[in-house]
């Protein structure tokens, strides 16, 4: 008998092209780190773009993983990707926190990409694979490969939040978009809720009945559930110890002034990620509380994400105004209340600021899970500090420990600042380290472990 093999289906391929070195290069991520021993082991392939318009590098193998590519012209980037996929469902999907537009011009290239994508693993997909799809971008593929391959085992996840019935309601194209995952046998979800939600709008919008565990269709049963991702819990922790590290975090402190208390948030630049609101909470902070002024420093990282897209560029300007506004008002000649950095960091720098960050503040207004919240906490070992952690990121579901906030509300936010600063180490250490221990059993690879299990590899 063939061995099965794993075809994963992403947006993007998980490499890149160094024009310095004129090799493609693996992307940094867990994702990609926690799939490469199992593709190569099981000779699989990932289905994906390479990441620049109207280049087609066709079938290629990057450190023994074999690629396959799927092209998307300048215009497809602009209606598939920047349009449909971060335009309508992105923004539908976070709560619709900002408008979600609805333009058919959009829908037709939604479903002409994925019907490349799904074509492009039908290509190489032989009987009995298992076929694991990948997030918002390609929900029509599982339908689109079942209708070929009946008897296909197919996984689908979903790395952002899955909406309830009275938002998702208004997506013109609900039922098809719903048909497309239900063309899976396992929709996966970070949360329990969005797996709930799924089953709920399934029920209202398709012919499908039944609840997670069971949602019946024609002939076929679909389960959703949840699937929480993960990081590498043991990189980030021996990042946290390296001594070069160390070094890093010294000079970025020593650079900050030496200030009493580090905060710390790193986010895409996302309109999701709630960091206007996080500033006009420190703002109420100092304003509240005079005596932090000068003690208290907040590093805020933006990485730059998405600046095609209006709605990006309007929350940039606004977070840049945010900054200001503090700093004009409470700064002195001595101290910065806010250093803002609008760029990526390299992997060591950032880990070096998580080391150095006394209460690191993720607020997102929805966020499918947060990886930012589990890093933190593993690249703290030993050392304490404060996860002040949004309940809405699918990581306030498992980390009950942190300082949980509305990211909402201004004044809740600025309190629960205030605590966070003035925690006892003992509690603090004690809340960090039930929730390293979480990490440490359910790590990224324990996740792919459980996902590809439940596709029989
Ligand atoms: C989507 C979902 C879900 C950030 N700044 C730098 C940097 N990063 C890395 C972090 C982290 C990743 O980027 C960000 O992941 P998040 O999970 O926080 O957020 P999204 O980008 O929105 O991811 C999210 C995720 O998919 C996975 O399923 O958790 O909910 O929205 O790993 O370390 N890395 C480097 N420099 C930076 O400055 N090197």
């Amino acid at each position: 008998m063939v061995e099965p093999r794993l075809i994963v289906a992403a947006n993007r391929l998980p490499v890149a092209w160094d024009d310095k070195t004129q090799s493609w290069e693996t992307s940094p991520g867990g994702l990609v780190s926690a799939l490469a021993p199992v593709l190569r082991e099981k000779d699989g392939i990932w289905v994906g773009w390479p990441g620049t318009a109207d280049e087609d590098p066709g079938q290629f193998e990057v450190d023994d993983i074999e690629m396959q590519s799927i092209s998307l012209s300048e215009e497809e980037l602009d209606t598939y990707y920047h349009g449909f996929c971060n335009g309508t469902i992105w923004p539908l999907y976070h709560d619709a926190i900002r408008s979600p537009e609805f333009h058919r011009h959009w829908w037709k290239p939604y479903q002409e990409v994925n019907r490349r994508f799904a074509d492009g693993v039908l290509e190489v997909a032989r009987p009995g694979d298992a076929i694991w799809v990948h997030d918002y971008q390609l929900q029509l593929v599982p339908e689109m490969i079942r209708e070929e391959l009946p008897g296909a085992t197919i996984g689908f996840f979903l790395h952002i939040p899955f909406p309830p019935p009275e938002i998702y309601g208004r997506i013109p194209w609900r039922t098809e978009l719903l048909q497309g995952l239900l063309g899976a046998d396992i929709v996966a979800f970070q949360t329990v809720s969005s797996a709930r939600n799924f089953a709920r709008c399934a029920n209202r919008y398709t012919n499908a009945t039944g609840n997670t565990d069971a949602l019946r269709i024609a002939d076929r049963v679909v389960v959703a559930e949840a699937a929480p991702i993960s990081i590498d819990t043991a990189l980030f922790e021996k990042l946290g110890e390296d001594p070069e590290v160390a070094k890093r975090g010294e000079r970025l402190v020593d650079d900050l002034g030496n200030p009493k208390v580090m905060i710390l948030g790193v986010d895409r630049l996302d309109y999701s990620k709630g960091i206007d609101i996080r500033l006009r909470a420190l703002g109420t902070l100092f304003d509240r509380h005079p005596e932090l002024r000068g003690e208290v420093s907040f590093v805020q990282v933006a990485v730059p994400s998405r600046e095609d897209v209006d709605a990006y560029q309007d929350t940039r300007r606004n977070i840049e105004e945010g900054v200001g506004r503090l700093n004009g008002r409470f700064g002195t000649m001595e101290w910065t209340p806010v250093h803002y950095l609008y760029r990526s960091l390299e992997r060591e720098d950032l880990v070096a600021a998580y080391r150095n960050a006394d209460v690191m503040l993720v607020t997102p207004l929805r966020d499918g899970m947060n990886l930012v919240a589990k890093e933190y906490v593993a690249a703290r070992r030993g050392i304490g500090g404060v996860l002040v952690l949004s309940e809405f990121a699918g990581a306030a579901e498992r980390f009950t420990q942190a300082v949980l906030v509305n990211p909402y509300d201004v004044d809740g936010l600025a309190t629960a600042l205030l605590d966070a600063i003035h925690m006892h180490e003992d509690e603090a250490s004690e809340r960090m380290s039930a929730m390293r221990s979480h990490l440490r059993r359910w790590d990224v690879h324990a996740w792919a472990r459980y996902c590809l299990g439940r596709l029989g590899l």
